[in-house]
């Protein structure tokens, strides 16, 4: 099945489903194999592996090109942390139809300004975006699209932004009614109240998407029960890496010799099975002359 419609039927399943965050080719592979049915490609993971800030300052072909080797990578959906679509409707419908070549199966855009600010950062300064600008954009972007399983998140930032559930219900009514597929609800909350404020007023209304990354401790039982549809781990593949990186490179250094790290890292095989080495080995022996007859036709 193609992606976006794999990714349709996880956001429209009666049960809630999971996609995990990858920031690469590697990675992206690593969540597939894991047994993930989607991947969340993440604005902050994906900066963050470029070694630059969640601030639009990777530009969007920059983000493009990390996103063609995680689909070329992989045969399961991704949703592209789209930012705010980097830019206006004409950036944004761009957007879809450089995604849609790239077999991503969609985007979430969230409705606050270029160049964007991480939700986690100073998030009750950050001005979110004209609701009619925002419909404006949800609405170019679906008429867009080529394949009409591509999927638009429409990511409400109302609550990161210090506004209320009045406003978080009102931007979430207006991106439904403007055609976006799903809402993702951000919240930067330690528990899970506003989001289940959220929830019990929107009843059931129209698909909606969590990322817990601060509410982390709340129960997955909790999300089902609330008729979450899709929850995203945002950011712990990149974290995760962070981790092993420093601890590697700091024992490394200090022991002048990678005897101890040995038993710790990923085997050369390991990688060399990621990269699927075997495969090409295979194709040569099908496609390239044979040595005997490279020396024959040499003579
Ligand atoms: C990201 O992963 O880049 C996100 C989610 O946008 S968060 O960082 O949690 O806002
Ligand atoms: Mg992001």
């Amino acid at each position: 099945m193609k992606k976006a419609s794999q990714f349709k039927q996880i956001v429209h399943s009666p049960h809630l489903d999971f996609l995990m965050e990858a920031h690469n080719g590697l990675s992206a592979k690593i969540v597939e194999e894991a047994g993930f049915k989607g991947i969340w490609a993440s604005g902050l993971s994906i900066s963050a592996s470029l070694g630059v800030r969640d601030n639009n300052e990777a530009s969007w072909t920059q983000v493009l090109d990390v996103l063609e080797f995680m689909s070329d990578a992989t045969t399961i959906p991704i949703l592209l942390d789209g930012d705010t679509g980097y830019g206006n409707f004409n950036n944004a419908r761009r957007l879809v139809k450089k995604l849609e070549q790239r077999h991503i199966a969609g985007v979430c855009i969230e409705d606050k300004l270029f160049p964007k600010t991480n939700s986690f950062l100073n998030g009750e300064a950050q001005p979110l975006a004209d609701i009619e600008e925002f419909c404006g954009k949800i609405k170019a972007m679906k008429d867009t699209q080529l394949d009409d399983d591509f999927m638009v998140v429409a990511r409400v930032e109302a609550f990161i932004a210090g506004w209320g559930l009045e406003e978080a219900l009102k931007r979430s009514e207006a991106y439904r009614q403007a055609g976006a597929d799903a809402i993702l609800m951000h919240s930067k909350s330690l528990d899970i109240t506003e989001i289940e404020a959220f929830m019990n007023e929107w009843a059931g209304r129209h698909p909606v998407v969590l990322v817990p990354t601060k509410y982390y401790s709340t129960p997955t039982e909790r999300f089902r029960e609330l008729g979450v549809n899709v929850v995203i781990w945002a950011n712990h593949n990149m974290r995760a890496s962070i981790a092993a990186m420093q601890k590697t490179s700091q024992k490394i250094f200090n022991e002048k010799s990678i005897v101890d790290v040995e038993g710790s890292v990923a085997t050369l095989e390991e990688i060399f099975r990621l990269q699927e080495a075997e495969e090409l080995q295979k194709a040569e022996k099908k496609y390239l002359p044979s040595t005997e007859k490279l020396s024959g036709d040499l003579q």
